[in-house]
This record gives structure tokens, sequence and C-alpha cells, in this order.
């Protein structure tokens, strides 16, 4: 997959040298461009942003070096990429969204500092390829760059061949099947007893069937304490006889 990213600050994306996806980039499985948005505003100061129209308080981004930079990527490839723009007032950004990115050969991000980028960049790239407004969770950053790193890392990790284990993202807390909306409960490893605390004993038992009754009603748990709206979004035929006593 090749990944371009557009920003005043490339070298915010130094953790992407490192650990999981660092690896995935050795290995030729993760192409990632970095471009300073900078090389392409002309006047002497490099400015890419203004007042905003209408008034109000901060900056916003200014529309032509967007341009002549989205313009200079998508000409250096054949299809074009998908675009994700990151800004608060996007739509959530999710595992499905996680996994729709993983399956794409090519994306651009487009993070803003400031108020955000002219409005018009969008409305010009949507009529060429899929332009997404994207937010990571309900607060605000300095800037779209922390949000980039973390939907690169949830991507990254779903493409082929990067997790050491291909299973380890079926179980995980949202992925569609039998977590989808559902959080991953506790896990344990050695030494079976820790300080007085031991391993809920079922776990040493090696009976399969009941491992697995156990980590789905701890499961419920959580998210019942954590995340109550998503347990009541439960789909009804996704639960069976014994989720619901819990
Ligand atoms: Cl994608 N950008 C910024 N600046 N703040 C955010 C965000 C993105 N997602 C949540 N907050």
């Amino acid at each position: 997959m090749r990944v371009d990213i557009i920003s005043i600050f490339p070298e915010y994306f130094a953790p992407l040298d490192v650990s999981l996806i660092g690896k995935a980039r050795e290995r030729g499985i993760l192409d990632v461009r970095l471009h300073q948005l900078r090389d392409w505003a002309h006047d002497v100061h490099r400015t890419v942003d203004d007042t905003p129209y209408g008034g109000g308080p901060g900056m916003v981004m200014k529309p032509d070096p967007w341009g002549e930079a989205i313009d200079a990527v998508l000409a250096s490839g054949e299809a074009p990429p998908r675009i994700v723009v990151p800004t608060p007032s996007g739509v959530p950004f999710t595992q499905r969204l996680a996994m729709e990115y993983a399956a794409e050969p090519w994306l651009l991000f487009t993070p803003a500092r400031y108020e955000g980028i002219d409005s018009r960049v969008m409305a010009e790239y949507g009529t060429r390829t899929r332009v997404e407004e994207v937010s990571v969770g309900d607060y605000v950053l300095a800037g779209g760059e922390a949000a980039v790193l973390v939907m690169i890392e949830a991507v990254g990790r779903l493409l082929p061949g990067v997790l050491g284990n291909a299973c380890s993202a079926v179980d995980d807390s949202f992925a569609p099947g039998a977590m989808e909306n559902l959080l991953e409960g506790p896990v344990y490893t050695k030494p079976p007893d820790w300080r007085g605390r031991e391993v809920p004993e079922i776990l040493l038992s090696g009976h399969h069937g009941k491992i697995a009754r156990w980590r789905r009603d701890e499961a419920l748990r959580r998210t019942a304490r954590n995340r109550p709206e998503l347990l009541a979004a439960l789909d009804p035929e996704g639960l069976d006889k014994h989720d619901l006593k819990i």
C-alpha cells in the first residue's frame, strides 16, 4: 500500500520509522511518502494560511498551496488515491473504516493546522476521487498530524503480513464478527500467582469451550461497564441465549 502525507510538519511522522509500521515499511508492505506543504507556497514567507472570510478567530489554510501539492501527488501515480482529510468535524474513524482503508492501494492524508483547509479544496478533489473528512474522537487536537499517526497505525496492522499472528486482528475489540461492538475482556500471563493474585482458574483448565464462554461473558461485562451505549446497540441476532443473562 502507498500512503502520501502532505503537512507543514513532515518531521512529526518520525514514529512511522519505528516498531510494527517501521518494520512494514522496511519489508516493502507499506510505502510512506512525506511532503512539505510549504514547498508549494511561493511567497518569501512560504505562507500557507490567511484570515477567514466572514471574520472570526484563527486562520484558515489557503487553497493554492494545497491544490498544487495534491496535484503533484496525484500526478505521481495512476488511479487517484482515496483522500483522507483529518478534522474534528469529520465522520468517526472506526475499525470498519480502518478495514476499508487497508483494502485501498493508495491513500493521501492532508493533516491541517489552524482552523482547517479552505473547503473548496475538498470540493475540487471530491469530483475526481473519494475525499472524506475524518475525526479520531470527540476532542480537539492542535493539528491533524497526530490523528494521521493514529489512522496509519490502525490501518497498517491490518495489512497482510504485518501482524505476526493473522488471528490477532480477529479478536480485536470492535472487529466485525463475534466481537463486533464488544470490548475485549482482561488478559493474563505467567506466573499463575502474582502478589497473591491468582489467574482465573478457568483459563488454566484447558477447557476451550468454557474458556470461550468465560471470555465472552467478560467482554459483555466490560462493555456494559465502560461503553453502555455499545451494549445497547448490540445486534440481538448476534447474542446467544447465555448472553441474555448478563
Ligand atoms: Cl482528525 N484533527 C484535529 N485537529 N482534531 C481532532 C481530530 C482530527 N479528530 C479528533 N480531534
